[in-house]
């Protein structure tokens, strides 16, 4: 949720024409650009470095407010860097809408962040001093979506975006919901950052240090208009009146507007984004079905949400052997902005850029997944808790647990700190969320409701590199029910990096809600003690298992409070549940014979 900062480094200018706000930093200007419909957007331009020569400009457009004057000052290194406050957000005026959808073609009237971007860019190519008319719009998260938003009907002078970590579709697999199950305690906290108040992010002022509890003592859905936001913030409302893939959900998602590469654009990934890793890698895949001319890129690597900016060696405790976020912005993404905002000539990389983890490389694609030298493997849940590669190796069975509401699974280790913290103050502890996709899952053992099977040590390296899907036969008792899918690399007792010693690290994983196992749209109930097949995304990754190395996959029921309570009883809204209609289950996962639990993977091919 922080603006992202790239610059480029180039010749020199001056701004002029715009009002200077502070003397402390003369190379900083404000201004209110009009858009079409008369609404002024807040804007900060932040002059070249360089008192004289011709500068390229990029755009970056949010909900979050212009960064710190001290961050920026003297950063914009042979451009100038433009950021804007998004409609109704902190100065700009008009109304914020989440993800404002795109309008129609048939409304001529009609604003979006489409127009909002091509109206600013207009305005900034005609007014900043020998500008060269070369822009970039650029943006991580919400302001990668305005960038991505911007390239539906670009300005002329926009020649490359870079989208960092898009979300794509809210329901489907971005920041609200997965595979339409509820993502509770970011949906909460992240309507309360932005919509509490229109000039301020807000953070909520919990009354329990722990947020396992504070949700789980809020009980049903339905608590949270009637104790906390009295109807008042509207994304929380549609959250509540649109429980199913509708209108609403479709008319923000992206891929369905991404019919041509309009601008080369190039899309940013991080294996464990907990927020919008879905987002890039879709966008990415929608765009590549329409560049025939060879301009849609992607990078993926060992990241969070955002630290592919700053020093990245490390994610939490994992060690990537070198600084890569210093290598995209050496190797990747500077050279890409440059080539696009002044060089032209050949551009000299890869269409699919990505870090194999555990084997802890760069490894270059034409596209991505790769379409070449990779087989696909299956690994079956076998009995006594084993993985096998062999089918033969699993008769027919099963392994149960029982999920119960009142006890849901954790996401992370307690005690569980808000999603987001004001970095405007002091932080004491910092919250767990940028990292929690990589917390050991150790912390869950012993838990009766969390099933693992596991391979034996390995005895070569393996390399998944590509798509990775859970084919999971599964029954309950009861008549909707969530299933959880992790991946896990669990390393060697004995390894050589004395932290790692014994370490569960989530590869790949995701939720489905069963109501959705037919259709997004139209979810049904779920027939008791029926075992059926679910087949769940789990995206792509790159990592090598190494030798010695053991594959685990674990499946659950709940992941709380990150995720709402699954009632596992039939309720056509969750939001409406009551407090009696949440139910323990017994959950079978079935092996074996007819049911055959399986994760499929892409995998290297090895000649
Ligand atoms: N992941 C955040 C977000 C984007 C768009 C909508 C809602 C949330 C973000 O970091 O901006």
């Amino acid at each position: 949720m922080k603006p992202i900062v790239l610059c480029c480094s180039f010749v020199a200018a001056l701004a002029i024409g715009i009002e200077a706000q502070s003397n402390n930093y003369p190379d900083i200007r404000e201004v209110m650009i009009r858009m079409r419909d008369g609404v002024r957007l807040q804007t900060m331009v932040v002059a070249p470095t360089e008192p004289e020569g011709l500068f390229p400009f990029t755009l970056d457009r949010g909900p979050y407010g212009l960064p710190p004057r001290q961050q920026v000052t003297g950063s914009a290194i042979g451009c100038y860097r433009v950021f804007q406050n998004i409609r109704g957000r902190f100065r700009s005026e008009g109304e914020f809408v989440m993800l404002r959808p795109p309008c129609r073609p048939n409304q001529p009237k009609c604003v979006d962040e489409t127009t909002d971007a091509w109206d600013t860019v207009d305005w900034l190519a005609k007014n900043l001093a020998n500008n060269t008319g070369r822009a970039a719009i650029t943006g991580g998260s919400y302001d990668g979506w305005t960038a991505v938003m911007a390239g539906l009907d670009p300005h002329p002078a926009v020649k490359a975006i870079i989208e960092e970590a898009s979300p794509a579709d809210m329901f489907l697999g971005d920041d609200f919901h997965h595979n339409g199950a509820f993502r509770l305690s970011y949906g909460f906290d992240y309507t309360v950052l932005v919509e509490m108040s229109r000039t301020a992010n807000s953070f909520f002022q919990f009354d329990r240090p722990d947020m396992y509890d504070w949700f789980l003592a809020l009980g049903t859905l339905a608590n949270v208009n009637e104790r906390y936001f009295h109807d008042r913030l509207p994304t929380w409302n549609n959250f509540t009146r649109h429980p199913n893939y509708d209108r609403y959900w479709k008319e923000q998602a992206v891929a369905p507007y991404l019919n041509a590469v309009k601008v080369p654009t190039l899309n940013i990934a991080g294996w464990w984004d907990p927020e919008d890793f879905y987002g890039p890698m879709t966008i990415y895949g929608a765009l590549e079905q329409h560049d025939t001319a060879h301009r849609n890129y992607l990078i993926a690597g060992p990241w969070n949400h955002g630290s592919w900016r700053g020093k990245a060696r490390h994610l939490g405790m994992i060690d990537f052997g070198s600084d890569t976020a210093q290598y995209y912005a050496r190797n990747l993404s500077g050279p890409w902005l440059n080539h696009w905002l002044r060089r032209g000539g050949e551009l000299f990389m890869a269409g699919a850029n990505v870090f194999e983890t555990g084997a802890n490389r760069w490894m270059r694609y034409d596209s991505w997944p790769p379409k070449e030298g990779t087989r696909v493997s299956r690994l079956y849940l076998a009995s006594r808790r084993r993985l096998s590669f062999d089918a033969s190796k699993s008769p027919a069975g099963y392994d149960e647990y029982v999920s119960d509401p009142a006890s849901p699974v954790p996401y992370l280790r307690r005690p569980i700190k808000p999603t987001f913290q004001d970095y405007t103050k002091p932080v004491i502890e910092p919250t767990a969320w940028p990292n929690w996709l990589v917390q050991d899952q150790r912390f869950l053992a012993g838990r009766p409701d969390v099933l693992s099977w596991t391979t034996e040590p390995l005895s070569t390296n393996l390399h998944v590199v590509g798509n990775v899907a859970a084919e999971l036969f599964a029954s309950t008792t009861g008549t909707d029910s969530d299933w959880v899918v992790k991946l896990i690399d669990a390393y060697p007792e004995d390894n050589s990096d004395t932290n790692m010693r014994g370490f569960e690290l989530i590869i790949a994983s995701d939720i489905f809600r069963a109501r959705f196992r037919n259709s997004f749209e139209h979810p049904e109930p779920v027939p008791s003690n029926k075992p059926l097949k679910y087949v769940i995304d789990l995206h792509s990754t790159a990592h090598c298992f190494r030798k010695g190395h053991r594959i685990v996959v674990q499946v659950q029921s709940s992941w709380f409070p990150l995720y709402d309570r699954n009632p596992q009883k039939w309720i056509p809204n969750i939001f409406e549940a009551r407090q009696t209609d949440y139910s323990k289950a017994t959950q079978r996962i079935y092996r074996g014979g007819n049911e055959p639990s399986s994760i499929i993977m892409q995998v290297l091919q090895v000649l």
